[in-house]
């Protein structure tokens, strides 16, 4: 196969985008690919529909040169790369609706020779499964050339990039290619050697879709230690943060920071679908889940066993939403979790909430006459109890002076450490 010229990216979201505008950046012909009109209709324009620290400018650079295009349209290009969602089901399985979509809309489109590269993290045997989807829609394919029909090549290259620097981890991350066939690894070596400067590590589909779950898994399996570490050491009467600083001393220990729970729409989905593959296998990493989703009703009891003894006009200061710190992202986070959970049981007493990355309440919490949106200072001021939910650089730096008198909950370590 001649070196890639053209390449279709299905999914224009978090991940689609930016690797559509870094392919675009170094001279590929891109075309994006979407469902939702306004998206594609934005592309277009040079716009970027989320907010990522400089993606705009490369969107905008490669649209006006016209070697970015969106559309509602798969067309047919030398390789395709699917960046769409894979949410978890009822059960907790994946669900590959998306990924089977995208390869309706590539299969027709198929010569024989194009690479189909699955981006989306996904469960063991997603990269085969997108690969006998769109085989069974086009017999006459083939993953091996097997009597003489045209061969597709299907790989696996998951996203490892961090939200907040995804367009230098892009360019800096090393990049794991599982190909289904040696060939296509190679093929998917060469196309993200275009833009990628880290190691290009070359496996089979299910090493490298095993690879993506599992370095998340073990970020949880991690963070869970360091959640249980906070319950035991508060039944125990210590310090969880002077504990964890200690034991790090220890040069082969670096134990990771508890929190209010573990929020995001990787690391709380992606060890499920380790799960669902190997139940009776995976006990420890079910078990790390399982304690950092119990998190926020731990914390939740906490706040309400500061409040015995308060009057019931004592009103609770709420610091930080976001899912972790110094970012403006609201998804899956435990700070909200806890949050509505006190709008709904307290709704006599008044939730001063601070939240500086935002402008107004998430849906989930806003028209509640209970709950107020107000400056770090005013929530404080207000507010008999104070629970730190987020470790903003903001909320660092409050002062131990503001909070005399008060009630200090503070799950993050951001404040009393
Ligand atoms: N957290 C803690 N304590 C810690 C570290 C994190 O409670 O010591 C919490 C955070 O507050 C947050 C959650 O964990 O609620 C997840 O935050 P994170 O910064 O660990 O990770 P994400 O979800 O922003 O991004 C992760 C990254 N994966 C790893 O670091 C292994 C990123 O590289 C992946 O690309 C991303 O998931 C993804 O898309 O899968």
């Amino acid at each position: 196969m001649t070196a890639i010229e053209t390449v279709a990216v299905i999914g224009l979201g978090y991940i689609g985008l930016p690797t559509a505008a870094i392919l675009a950046t170094n001279g590929i012909d891109v075309i994006g690919v979407d469902v939702n009109q306004g998206t594609v209709d934005a592309v277009n324009r040079g716009e970027v529909p989320f907010v990522e620290p400089d993606l705009a400018v490369h969107v905008a650079g490669a649209v006006s040169q016209g070697q970015l295009k969106a559309t509602t349209d798969t067309p047919a290009a030398q390789a395709y790369i699917v960046a769409v969602p894979t949410p978890f089901l009822a059960d907790r399985s994946a669900d590959l609706s998306y990924i089977e979509a995208a390869a309706r809309g590539i299969a027709p489109q198929l010569q024989g020779g194009e690479l189909v590269i699955l981006e989306s993290t996904s469960p063991p045997g997603a990269t085969r499964h997108l690969a006998d989807f769109i085989l069974a829609l086009r017999p006459d394919l083939s993953l091996d050339g097997a009597d003489d029909a045209p061969v597709v090549h299907f790989a696996h290259c998951p996203e490892r990039v961090l939200p907040g620097r995804v367009m230098i981890e892009l360019v800096t991350n090393d990049r794991i290619v599982g190909g289904i066939t040696a060939e296509a690894a190679t093929l998917a070596q060469e196309l993200y050697s275009v833009f990628c400067q880290g190691e290009i590590l070359v496996t089979d589909d299910v090493t490298a879709e095993m690879a993506k779950l599992v370095e998340n898994s073990y970020r949880d399996v991690n963070i869970a230690f360091a959640n249980e570490l906070s319950i035991i050491s508060e039944k125990i009467g210590i310090d969880v943060w002077e504990l964890i600083r200690l034991a790090n001393h220890h040069p082969r220990v670096n134990i990771l920071q508890p929190g209010p729970g573990v929020g995001g729409h990787c690391i709380a989905v992606d060890p499920w679908f380790i799960v669902a593959a190997a139940p009776d296998e995976s006990r420890l990493i079910r078990t790390a889940r399982e304690v950092n989703d119990a998190k926020p009703e731990w914390v939740f009891q906490q706040i309400i066993s500061a409040l015995e003894g308060l009057p019931a006009t004592a009103e609770i200061a709420v610091l930080g939403l976001a899912f972790k710190a110094n970012i403006d992202d609201l998804r899956e986070s435990p700070a909200i979790e806890i949050a509505v959970h006190l709008a709904e049981s307290m709704q006599g007493r008044k939730i001063n909430v601070a939240e500086p990355h935002i402008e107004e309440l998430p849906r989930q919490l806003a028209g509640r006459s209970n709950v107020e949106l107000l400056s770090l200072d005013e929530s404080i001021q207000r507010s008999e109890v104070v629970v730190v939910l987020v470790d903003h650089d903001d909320v660092k730096a409050v002062t131990s002076d503001s909070l005399a008198g008060k009630t200090v909950i503070d799950t993050r370590g951001a404040i009393l450490a």
